[in-house]
């Protein structure tokens, strides 16, 4: 009644889990102090919550802790862990905290679980690997456990699992399923775990559990039919089960559509829906429904138009249903809090609300409803403030800005016919055939890093910082030329994160001190602002690209990163269509672009990693969004002349959906990720009809292993065998920047090997 959350941060304030777990990994600590550390999380967690104003005993605070990932957890729990991991597992089948560790990171020749994009988000969840002979049965106890923990501590709170739908339908089939298994196949024996689990809460004393659904909410391979069939069949059981607390199924990221009534007709006690992305449902009536209304987005943040979240919640209300407001998604997509951000200025503080000043708006929300506007009139008028003086400030309306916009034409997205292209950069590149290049950052030293803190820090001067990166880049450039690449990077060794570099030199962004977002794992990102019209004072990369180029007769390429991975990794203002804050991007992209040419750039990459990301999660909304997408980064690289190579980059990627728009983008050369799934991209690539060139990864840059030169001239044969030479080039399948220099040396020189070989064959 009071109010709730889906979720909250998991990682802590100051990154006390990442620092405890990578620890831990080093061998600097022991299991007990990791799990230590937790347990004061939790503790500091649940205390700031119910100051926050969230009830300490009604279930309203949520325990949705995690060491790695939830839906390992699920994996973990219900004893779903692939065979080649069975001797992690103790005589239960549990695994202890460094066994869980393995699983996610893998060891020696056992590869992890596969990483990938939870929803439309920039969280990466492991998928589980299910087969026939995946034995489910309840092998941990610490959902339990922390429920038991808090207990102790005075609380009641509500814990937090991944649902059995969204945890089969986003399964892959096991190495030992036989082909044409489907995960889903084994909903029934799961459900009988989850029925288990919901026993055990229930004797712990806990009155609610939430279960997330989000498969609920997206367009998936599975038919329609069938997934509300079986949520109809998952939610009767469950809500037959004789020994359960209050069932409380989150829909998470989108309208639940017609999941909606079939959850309603299940009996489940409460339902939360995302009132952000989705609308106010129509045409049902909830009475006697609990619905959880998700009011706050929990994805971005923006101060809530706390009016509209009333109406919101009314209009639900309205249709019968007893309401309780909510955050739209768990608020581990944004940082903990806005303390220690007062260098963004009184103002921009002012229209944004973190992780705790959401929690502090639904409490004012829940007041407004059960006492009155007016018992919280002063922090409703302080919210209407801030939005009126967000729309009225200059910077997020200027006139240069929209003017420039307004100047687009439809000239402005195309370039010469491919042909044409491809004739006069042949005459000015004489590239071979199969032309070696890298995707663009080179190994992060720690001598890189410290130079860039020290600069930070004050404690380095401007010119000895650019003395520093130059030198780095000439021994990249050194590096590459000795080793015989064709096309040369500069090793992006002044950038620190990709997005991040170019929020700094753009008008219209702000960047935070300490808003850390979990990205996987231990490993965070600082999401920039993106809050205003985006305008470019100064060209961002050209020093650096010159430099590099001046130091060798092979071309260097220029690298930017493109307008839709810029929104995708920033928190992007939600006043006006993303399309249009993409094109200002792309305007700015554009400007940079004519710069690098003009300092004599020949070759210049556009990074387009999120693509995917955003793709939208209902088939309906797909094409708008492709046509936006596409058409910022046509924006941004169709000015490039006739003989300027354009190059773009994709990963993360199911090149299968998106094979369209990556054709759209109309890049002369594309780099894709491929090592991993041995080239089974290419021939849908092939049969689609695909003119220019492409670059498929030839070497899985998220492990150090070595290919051999074997191994690169089989990938490299595998390619040739669905696109001609003449439009290959050699890669990794990523940037570098996360490897060491041993490996990254290693493999180039197996690469150029294999090349040559092929080329000679
Ligand atoms: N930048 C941003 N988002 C991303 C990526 C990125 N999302 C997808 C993918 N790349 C995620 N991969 C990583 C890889 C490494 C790290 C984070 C995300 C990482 N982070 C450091 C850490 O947690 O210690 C902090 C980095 C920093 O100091 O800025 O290593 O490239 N935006
Ligand atoms: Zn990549």
């Amino acid at each position: 009644p009071g109010g709730t959350i889906l979720g909250y941060p998991r990682i802590g304030r100051m990154r006390e889990l990442k620092r405890a777990l990578e620890s831990f990994w080093k061998g600097n600590s022991t299991e007990a102090d990791l799990e230590a550390v937790a347990k004061d999380l939790r503790a500091a967690n649940r205390d700031r919550l119910a100051a926050l104003g969230l009830g300490r005993t009604d279930s309203s605070i949520p325990s949705n802790f995690s060491f790695y990932d939830h839906v390992l957890d699920a994996s973990v729990t219900f004893g779903a862990i692939p065979t080649r991991f069975n001797d992690l597992r103790a005589q239960d089948g549990s695994v202890d905290l460094a066994g869980y560790s393995t699983i996610a990171r893998g060891v020696g020749d056992k590869a992890p679980l596969e990483m990938t994009k939870w929803f439309d988000s920039n969280y990466h969840y492991l998928v589980p690997e299910i087969g026939p002979e995946t034995v489910f049965s309840l092998t941990s106890s610490r959902w339990v456990d922390e429920f038991v923990e808090a207990k102790e501590a005075g609380f009641i709170t509500r814990p937090v699992i991944t649902g059995p739908l969204t945890f089969l339908y986003l399964s892959k089939p096991s190495d030992d399923a036989p082909t044409g298994f489907d995960p889903i196949e084994r909903l029934d024996d799961l459900v009988r775990v989850y029925i288990q689990l919901l026993a055990e809460f229930e004797g712990a004393g806990a009155e609610w559990v939430q279960i997330d659904e989000p498969i609920l909410v997206a367009d998936i391979d599975a038919d329609r039919a069938d997934v509300l069939a079986n949520a109809a069949k998952v939610y009767e059981a469950l809500v037959a089960a004789t020994k359960r607390p209050a069932l409380f199924v989150a829909a998470p990221y989108n309208a639940l559509d017609d999941a909606l009534p079939v959850l309603k007709d299940s009996g489940v006690d409460a339902i939360g829906i995302d009132l952000v992305r989705g609308s106010v449902p129509t045409g049902i009536d909830l009475t006697g429904t609990t619905v959880v209304a998700g009011v706050v987005d929990g994805h971005n943040i923006w101060r809530t138009d706390l009016d509209k979240a009333l109406e919101k919640a009314d209009a639900v209300a309205a249709l019968g249903a007893t309401v309780t407001v909510s955050s739209s998604t768990s608020l581990f997509h944004v940082p903990h809090t806005l303390q220690g951000e007062e260098h963004l200025g009184d103002e921009l503080l002012s229209w944004l609300a973190f992780a705790d000043e959401k929690v502090g708006e639904i409490a004012t929300l829940a007041s407004a409803r059960a006492e009155g506007e007016g018992a919280v009139a002063g922090a409703l008028a302080e919210a209407r403030a801030a939005l009126k003086a967000r729309a009225e400030h200059p910077g997020t309306n200027r006139a240069d800005v929209r003017q420039a916009l307004d100047g687009v034409e439809p000239g402005h997205f195309e370039r010469s016919p491919y042909a044409a292209r491809a004739a006069a950069q042949d005459s000015r590149f004489h590239l071979p055939e199969l032309a070696t290049t890298t995707i663009g950052s080179f190994p992060q030293t720690q001598e890189i890093r410290k130079a860039r803190a020290a600069w930070a820090k004050g404690e380095l001067s401007d010119a000895d910082y650019e003395q520093a990166m130059k030198d780095e880049i000439a021994t990249v450039v050194k590096l590459q030329e000795d080793l015989g690449l064709d096309v040369l990077v500069h090793g992006e060794a002044e950038r620190n994160d990709m997005v991040q570099y170019f929020a700094e030199l753009l008008e219209g962004f702000d960047v935070t001190k300490n808003g850390w977002v979990q990205s996987y794992g231990s490993r965070c990102t600082r999401p920039s602002i993106l809050w205003g019209d985006v305008a470019r004072p100064e060209p961002m990369t050209v020093k650096w690209a010159q430099y590099a180029q001046s130091l060798s007769s092979k071309p260097v390429k220029g690298m930017l990163t493109g307008p839709v991975t810029i929104l995708a990794w920033s928190f992007v203002r939600d006043d006006q269509p993303l399309g249009d804050t993409a094109n200002q991007v792309g305007l700015a992209l554009r400007q940079e672009i004519a710069d690098l040419e003009a300092a004599g750039i020949g070759i210049i990459q556009v990074d387009e990693p999120a693509l995917r990301e955003l793709l939208p999660l209902k088939k309906a909304d797909q094409a708008a969004y492709l046509d936006w997408s596409v058409n910022s980064f046509r924006l941004a690289t169709s000015g490039a002349k006739d003989d300027t190579q354009v190059h773009t980059h994709l990963c993360y990627s199911e090149f299968g959906e998106i094979i369209d728009a990556i054709d759209g983008l109309n890049a002369d050369v594309t780099s894709i990720e491929a090592a991993r799934s041995r080239m089974e991209v290419l021939p849908a690539i092939r049969n689609h009809g695909y003119e220019r060139q492409i670059g498929p990864g030839v070497w899985d840059i998220h492990s150090p292993r070595v290919p051999s030169t074997q191994e690169v001239t089989e990938l490299l044969q595998l390619a040739k065998d669905s696109i001609p030479g003449k439009q290959l080039w050699v890669n990794p399948d990523c940037g570098l920047k996360t490897r060491g220099y041993e490996e990254t040396n290693a493999t180039l020189k197996n690469l150029i090997d294999a090349t040559r070989a092929v080329r000679s064959a």
